[in-house]
C-alpha cells in the first residue's frame, strides 16, 4: 500500500517519487510505503489551501458543521478497524487505540455542534441609535503539525475546530504514523470536505514542517511535539507574526497523601504511568508520596508492576506495548542510567526484555520504578516519554505542591486524598493546566480546555470552546442607525 499526498482534492505522488516504509514498532512488519515529500510538495499544498480559503470561509458554518457530523459517523462506523490499524502502526494496546479513535469521534460531534453556535456577543454602544457586536472570523490557512502518540485524537483536536471556524488546512502528521493520518483525510473527503480545504503532506520536519512554519501564506500554526521543536516553530513562525499554538512536554506528578485510598491510588498510578507505555504528554512520571504511605505504596506498586505483561498491542493479554522506535528505547535506557548515577534506587525494570522471544522484533522496555528520587534529579525534572516512574518522598501537602510546581512544565497533576480541605487547597495551588482529584494524570475529555502552563506551551488551550479562540479571530462591528455623525468618546 502506497500513502501519497492529498492536495487540492487529488491523491498525488511526491515530486521526487520517493517513498519510505511505515513500520509496526511491535514486530518490525512493514505496513505501508509513505511519501517522503519535499518543500515543493508542501508549497503546492499551501497554494491549494490558500485558493480554497475564500469560498470555505463563506460556506455557512452550520454546513461546515454538518460535514463534521458526517465525518463523526464514518469514524464511528470504522472505529474498530481504525483502532486495529493504530495499534499496529503506533504500538499502544487495542483498548487505548480505540479510546484514541473515540476522542476523534467526540471531537467531530462537539465541533459539528459549534457550527450552529460559535457564539459572539452583542453589547450596548455608548452612543444612542448605535448597535455593537463581536463576531468570530476565520483566519486563513492553518498549518497542523501533529505527533505520533495520539495519531487520531490530536489531528482531530486541531483540524475539526480549524474547519468549523472556516480555515483551510495543510496537515503534516508525524512520520511514524502516516497511515492513521491517511485514513482520517480519506474520511474527511468522503464526508464532503471540498477540494483544497484539507491538504495532507507526508514528509520530514526538515522539509515539509519547515516549509509550513515559514511560508507567509500559512497564517496560523498548531503544533504538538517536543519543547525543543516547539521553540524553533515559535521562532520561525514569529518572524511572520503567525498565530502559534504549542502543546509541548510534560513532567506530570501524582501526589498521594497519607489518608489516600491506597488501592485506588495504585490503579491510577499504573494507568497513568504505564498506559501507552508512558508515551503521553499527560503521562505520570513523578510520584510524590507523603512519608506515612510511601513504603506501602512502593511495595504495592512493585508487586503490581512485576505483573504487567509486555507484548504486541493486539494481543489480548498485553498490558504494555512497545515504544515507538529503537531510538526511543535508547533514550529511555539512557535515563535509567542517569538515574542510577544520580543515586536513585532502581526498584524494578530498567532494562530491555530478553530479545530471544517474540519481543525481540519490537521496541520494548520493561516498566520501571525508581525510589528515593530527589526532586531536582534529572529523572525527576526532564521528560523521558517512556515507562519510567520516579518516587519522591515528602513531609506534607505544602512540600508536595512545591515539588509538583518545581519543574519547567505544567500540563497535568493529580492528588489522592479524602480530605476535602486539602483537595481545595490543591486545586488552588497546583500550577498546571489540568488537575485531577482521586484520578491519575491522563484522560482529559474533549469538551474541556487542554493544555499546560510554563514550558508545556505558549498559553493557548486546545479542545472545548477554547480551541475556537485559537482558530478564529474577533471582529468588532459597529452599526450606527442614527443617520448622523456620532463621535465615540467625544459626543456626550
Ligand atoms: C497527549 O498525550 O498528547 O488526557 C494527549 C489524555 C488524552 C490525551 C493525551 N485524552 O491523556
Amino acid at each position: 500500500m502506497k500513502l501519497s499526498n492529498y492536495i487540492g482534492g487529488q491523491w498525488v505522488e511526491p515530486e521526487n517519487g520517493r517513498y519510505i516504509p511505515d513500520v509496526d514498532p511491535g514486530n518490525g512488519e512493514v505496513l505501508a510505503e509513505v511519501a517522503d515529500s519535499t518543500r515543493r510538495d508542501a508549497e503546492r499544498a499551501i497554494l491549494a489551501a490558500k485558493e480554497a480559503y475564500d469560498s470555505w470561509r463563506k460556506y455557512p458554518a452550520p454546513k461546515r458543521g454538518e460535514i463534521l457530523f458526517a465525518a463523526g459517523h464514518i469514524l464511528q462506523a470504522k472505529k474498530h478497524e481504525l483502532a486495529q490499524k493504530m495499534t499496529r502502526e503506533m504500538g499502544k494496546v487495542y483498548t487505548e487505540a480505540a479510546g484514541d479513535v473515540q476522542e476523534g469521534i467526540d471531537m467531530a460531534f462537539y465541533m459539528a455542534g459549534e457550527g450552529r453556535r460559535s457564539f459572539g456577543y452583542t453589547t450596548p454602544s455608548e452612543l444612542p441609535d448605535k448597535f455593537a457586536m463581536a463576531t468570530r472570523d476565520a483566519i486563513g490557512v492553518a498549518g497542523i503539525i501533529t505527533p505520533w502518540n495520539f495519531p487520531m485524537a490530536i489531528p482531530t483536536w486541531k483540524i475539526f475546530p480549524a474547519l468549523v471556524s472556516g480555515n483551510t488546512v495543510v496537515f503534516k502528521p508525524a512520520s511514524e504514523t502516516p497511515l492513521l493520518a491517511y485514513e482520517l483525510v480519506k474520511i474527511l473527503a468522503e464526508a464532503g470536505v471540498p477540494d483544497g480545504v484539507v491538504n495532507l503532506v507526508f514528509g520530514s520536519g526538515d522539509e515539509v514542517g519547515e516549509t509550513i512554519i515559514s511560508d507567509p501564506r500559512v497564517n496560523l500554526i498548531s503544533f504538538t511535539g517536543s519543547t525543543q521543536t516547539g521553540r524553533h516553530v515559535a521562532q520561525v513562525a514569529g518572524e511572520e507574526l503567525k498565530r502559534v499554538s504549542l502543546e509541548l512536554g510534560g513532567k506530570n506528578a501524582i501526589i498521594v497523601l497519607d489518608d489516600a485510598n491506597l488501592e485506588l491510588a495504585v490503579e491510577g498510578i499504573l494507568w497513568s504511568a504505564f498506559g501507552t507505555s508512558g508515551q503521553r504528554c499527560t503521562a505520570c512520571s513523578r510520584l510524590i508520596a507523603q512519608e506515612g504511605i510511601y513504603d506501602r505504596l512502593e511495595k504495592s506498586l512493585t508487586e503490581r508492576i512485576a505483573r504487567l505483561r509486555l507484548g504486541h498491542g493486539l494481543d489480548d493479554s498485553t498490558d504494555v506495548g512497545p515504544l515507538i522506535t529503537e531510538k526511543a528505547v535508547d533514550k529511555v535506557h539512557s535515563y535509567v542510567e542517569i538515574g542510577q548515577n544520580e543515586g536513585a534506587r532502581l526498584v524494578t525494570g530498567g532494562n530491555r526484555p530478553s530479545s530471544s522471544g517474540s519481543l525481540g522484533k519490537g521496541h520494548y522496555y520493561t516498566p520501571t520504578l525508581f525510589a528515593d528520587v530527589a526532586p531536582t534529579m534529572r529523572i525527576a525534572t526532564e521528560e523521558i516519554f517512556g515507562p519510567v516512574l520516579s518516587m519522591i518522598r515528602v513531609k506534607d501537602l505544602d512540600e508536595a505542591i512545591r515539588v509538583n510546581n518545581g519543574v519547567a512544565y505544567g500540563l497535568s497533576s493529580s492528588i489522592f486524598t479524602q480530605d476535602v480541605n486539602r483537595v481545595f487547597r490543591a486545586i488552588r495551588d497546583l500550577a498546571t493546566g489540568i488537575v485531577y482529584i482521586n484520578a491519575g494524570t491522563t484522560g482529559a475529555e474533549i469538551h474541556l480546555p487542554f493544555g499546560g502552563t510554563r514550558g508545556t506551551g505558549n498559553g493557548h488551550r486546545e479542545a472545548g470552546t477554547a480551541a475556537l479562540d485559537f482558530f478564529s479571530e474577533w471582529k468588532a462591528v459597529y452599526v450606527d442607525y442614527s443617520g448622523r455623525l456620532q463621535r465615540a468618546q467625544i459626543d456626550a
